[in-house]
């Protein structure tokens, strides 16, 4: 018998992945939440029939999450990260031993428990003396905080659904006024290849060049997300992503990756002429 995991990208397309056993199937207050082992990409992380993450691949998503805004900010001392339960964002921040404290605002906590169940080798961060854990939506809790954070990272689902208020204005806005006055976000910021995911691209490019001085966007390569070409954003009041980029100190601190690099870093601002024109559709002020 085979059994095979498939999510749709459009009514057209889908990805499918050949599994050998679903490990969990849960339904929580807020989503559905699966996990399967598969021999190509290992353990498989599933939101509402979306992958999240596989162990094969999350290395790429989660590197390039933290360790863009890391390489630019000189003295990140407080983090706070929205979404990603599964730990991985948190896994690479506690590389840094100059970061005092990490929270996190997950609002389902099934996600986590899910997590450090079954996917230890993502989640083994969650235990980290410096995480503090709330059980949140994130909106609400950005709401009303002011100059805290050195680096907010949006680690949400996809914006249809339970994640949706993490694409909204009033968010970027909020995270605005909770960043000190050099902070910077860095979110992630869907594929802009297939026409709905694109429109939603643009929507959170605009959003975000709206409440942020320094806007830019950057890509990995990510084969188990739609189309395989992911984009994150990386917002700031100060830091621009590649002039105040200090690869050479980044270096120095011996941090493993298999994906980041400095000069991976650079080269993932260069965006294909396609999505360029996108993003430059919506920074017309
Ligand atoms: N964050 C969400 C990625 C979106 C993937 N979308 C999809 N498969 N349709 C992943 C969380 C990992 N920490």
């Amino acid at each position: 018998m085979e059994l095979w995991f498939s999510e749709s990208y459009t009514p057209d397309v889908k990805l499918s992945i050949r599994v050998d056993r679903q490990l969990y199937s849960g339904e929580s207050d807020l989503q559905r939440i699966d996990v399967f082992e598969s021999k190509e990409f290992g353990r498989i992380l599933v939101l509402d029939g979306s992958v999240m993450l596989t162990e094969k691949d999350e290395f790429i998503y989660h590197e390039m999450l933290v360790h863009v805004p890391m390489a630019v900010h000189p003295n990140v001392n407080k983090v706070l990260v929205i979404g990603a339960g599964d730990g991985g964002a948190v896994r690479e921040l506690a590389k840094y031993p100059e970061i005092e404290q990490i929270d996190l605002v997950e609002n389902d906590r099934q996600v986590i428990q899910v997590s450090r169940e079954y996917l230890p080798k993502v989640s083994s961060a969650l235990e980290d003396d410096r995480l503090y854990i709330f059980y949140e939506d994130g909106l609400k809790f950005v709401r009303g905080r002011k100059e805290e954070y050195d680096l907010i990272i949006v680690d949400s689902t996809d914006p249809f659904g339970p994640g949706e208020g993490l694409f909204t204005k009033e968010f970027y806005d909020n995270c605005y006024k909770a960043l000190k006055e050099d902070g910077i976000m860095v979110n992630q910021h869907e594929s802009p290849f297939y026409e709905t995911d694109a429109t939603a691209c643009m929507r959170a490019h605009k959003r975000i060049v709206e409440s942020f001085p320094v806007s830019r966007v950057y890509q990995a390569h990510i084969p188990t997300y739609p189309s395989g070409h992911w984009l994150f954003g990386f917002a700031s009041k100060k830091y621009h992503p590649i002039h105040d980029l200090d690869g050479e100190k980044w270096s120095e601190r011996g941090i493993e990756t298999k994906y980041y690099t400095p000069r991976l870093h650079e080269g993932a601002f260069c965006l294909p002429a396609y999505v360029e024109k996108l993003l430059r559709k919506v920074e017309i002020r």
